[in-house]
């Protein structure tokens, strides 16, 4: 059903339903230029026996103290604290989506910017099909480091995956032009957020997750790509038959 549902945490889980596929904060800032779902991942999620899709890794990673923690929790548990306290090695968060009626999993790997924690850190990077690189909006040096840590990420990943920029702390706004640069530059989706006022925060994570979901189908990404890849040859050959 459409009910949006609001817990007492205030978490509106309505937001973890999604029927279309959401836009970019700008579309003249992304390399996904897709306007809906795929075909083949509206066929497979018709499908009679719903499909299992593994869960989606995405890791979040960039200098300390940028705001990734209060990203993510803005986003989970739409909560904001003013104060700061570094993330040791590696936080962890799981969110459900239902996205074309199908079950979905997002597992958000919120790493530590410190150098300290870097070891611990980067042994979490493999295996991703997200990586959100972040960086502060008042802190120019951190969107020239965000360059780095998507290197050595990337270093870690041989398979295709979805990349975010995103700058935080919106609310204290300065100039975005090089953070648009720095979008293309790694061929990125670029987005501003607030976790102290909310902006952009579950747009960006819908879009994130939708995203991950379409090509997680359409790479044949799935765990067990081959029933899904069945399910959807089996439908295509019925369509065919009807015509
Ligand atoms: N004004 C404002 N402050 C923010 C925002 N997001 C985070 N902050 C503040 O920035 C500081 C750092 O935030 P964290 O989320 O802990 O930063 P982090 O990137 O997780 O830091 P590490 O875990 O050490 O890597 C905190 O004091 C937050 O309150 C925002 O959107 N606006
Ligand atoms: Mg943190």
């Amino acid at each position: 059903c459409d009910r949006t549902i609001v817990l007492n945490n205030n978490v509106d889980y309505g937001t973890r339903r999604i029927d279309q596929l959401p836009r970019p904060y700008s579309c003249q800032v992304t390399p996904y230029r897709e306007l809906d779902f795929s075909e083949r991942t509206k066929r497979a999620a018709q499908a009679v026996v719903p499909f299992f899709l593994g869960p989606c890794k995405a890791i979040f990673i960039g200098d300390v103290a940028i705001g990734k923690t209060s990203l993510v929790n803005r986003f989970c548990h739409e909560a904001f604290d003013g104060d700061y306290t570094a993330t040791i090695g590696l936080d962890f968060e799981v969110e459900r989506f239902q996205i074309l009626n199908q079950a979905y999993t997002l597992q958000i790997w919120d790493t530590a910017g410190h150098e300290r924690f870097k070891c611990i850190a980067q042994s979490y990077y493999r295996n991703t099909s997200v990586i959100v690189t972040v960086f502060d909006m008042t802190r120019p040096e951190s969107l020239l480091n965000g360059k780095r840590w998507l290197d050595e990420a990337m270093r870690l990943n041989q398979g295709p995956v979805l990349k975010f920029l995103v700058g935080t702390k919106k609310d204290l706004l300065v100039c975005t032009a090089p953070a648009i640069k720095m979008a293309y530059d790694i061929n990125a989706e670029y987005w501003p957020v607030s976790a102290r006022t909310g902006e952009n925060v579950t747009k960006f994570f819908r879009r994130l997750t939708a995203l991950a979901f379409d090509h997680g189908v359409h790479a044949g990404a799935a765990s067990d790509c081959k029933f899904v890849m069945d399910i959807v040859n089996r439908l295509g050959q019925r369509n065919e038959h009807c015509r």
